[in-house]
């Protein structure tokens, strides 16, 4: 084991006390950006002196005389084994919830609200974080404003459907999308890597018979399906199903598993869509297994406890994590164009960085 300093009753790795250094020779002033690559990291490295003045820990090292400054605050929290890696995606990160901790429907804002600069925008913005869905009341019902509202906290994510999609019936449909059918509760296309993080669904017509939608937090049903089996989670959590998608113009296949854990266990994401899976390649002996693990989770993915039913209205846009909620729809009869929803996607990332950049302002 590489040489440890002791600081008080706290004791850190020298090599990772060196490699955490801010000073103006490891990171740049400017951007705070790392000057140094591991390869500059000496494993050899220990600290000859240190001295503790308040919060402030000075260190040299041996053998680059490097001299470091820390706070001994921030190495309580942060010494190696104190913090948890970072996962924003994580369960761990997010509020689980099933349709009664949302009596009223979902977390709303109005559009003027959402692109305003006060407290409703952001804190409407880390709920569409953490609860992974946010009702946007009061977007005019024009074509394309969904790009507008997806501006707001993000970036269009472009794909074969466009940069923003028409759902309504068609003619020759290339997706039950396009249909007047039901449609059971589904991640959007897990054919495709990375899966677009965030979809926003805005109603321009609604339908006047069925076309309802429903909404599940597929964290919570995971959550329901490892407390009551947690062989057949174990067995979602193993078996990659490879998802396809195909028409004129493209040919999609990606591979990945209805529930994602990370490497602490804690899950971080769901892939499932009736339409575009394929028949499991497992081995033999695991099939029927696997085939029982689907069904106990699809089962779960339509308990009405979960499902949280919302009929959107003109005007009505709803945003949601399309790496953890799965969304609905009943069938419908009105004929072509009657119901029409203009959707888009766009990546977490983006909405990430606009909550932290929000939150940031705000503790100044
Ligand atoms: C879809 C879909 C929603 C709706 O086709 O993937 O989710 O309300 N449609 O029509
Ligand atoms: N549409 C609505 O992932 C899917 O295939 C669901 C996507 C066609 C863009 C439908
Ligand atoms: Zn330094
Ligand atoms: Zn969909």
């Amino acid at each position: 084991m590489g040489a440890s300093v002791l600081i008080g009753d706290l004791e850190v790795s020298a090599l990772w006390l060196r490699d955490s250094c801010i000073c103006d020779e490891c990171r740049h002033a400017g951007s705070g950006q790392r000057l140094r690559s591991v390869l500059a990291l000496d494993p050899s490295t220990s600290a000859t002196s240190v001295s503790v003045d308040g919060d402030s820990v000075q260190v040299t090292f041996a053998p680059d005389d490097h001299v470091g400054v820390f706070s001994l605050q921030w190495l309580r929290a942060n010494a190696p084994g104190r913090a948890t890696v970072f996962d924003d995606r994580s369960s761990r990160s997010r509020t689980p919830w099933c349709a009664a901790d949302m009596p009223d429907g979902p977390p709303t804002v109005s559009w003027s609200e959402l692109r305003g600069d006060g407290p409703a925008r952001s804190i409407a913005l880390r709920e569409l974080f953490t609860l992974g869905l946010l009702l946007v009341r009061g977007v005019p019902a024009h074509e394309g404003q969904v790009l507008d509202v997806v501006r707001t906290f993000g970036f269009v994510r472009t794909t074969n459907y466009g940069d923003l999609f028409d759902v309504r019936v068609e003619p020759q449909p290339t997706n039950l999308a396009y249909t007047g059918r039901a449609i059971g509760p589904h991640t959007d296309n897990p054919y495709r890597e990375p899966v677009p993080g965030i979809q926003l669904l805005h109603c321009l017509t609604s339908s006047a018979n069925g076309g309802e939608n429903v909404l599940v937090d597929g964290f919570s049903a995971a959550a329901v399906l490892r407390a009551e089996d947690p062989a057949a989670f174990d067995l979602l959590t193993q078996t990659r199903l490879t998802f396809a998608f195909e028409d004129a113009g493209t040919v999609l296949r990606a591979t990945g598993t209805a529930i994602e854990v990370n490497a602490d266990g804690d899950v971080r994401g769901i892939r499932w869509n009736d339409r575009s899976v394929q028949p499991p390649q497992v081995a033999a002996e695991r099939v029927d297994d696997v085939y029982a693990a689907l069904r106990t989770f699809a089962a779960i993915l339509v308990r009405p406890d979960l499902e949280l039913h919302l009929t959107l209205a003109p005007e009505d846009c709803i945003v949601f994590d399309n790496t953890r909620i799965l969304h609905a729809r009943t069938a419908f009869t009105d004929g072509a164009g009657a119901r029409h929803l203009q959707g888009c996607y766009a990546d977490l990332d983006g909405l990430a960085s606009t909550v932290a950049v929000l939150e940031r302002a705000g503790r100044r």
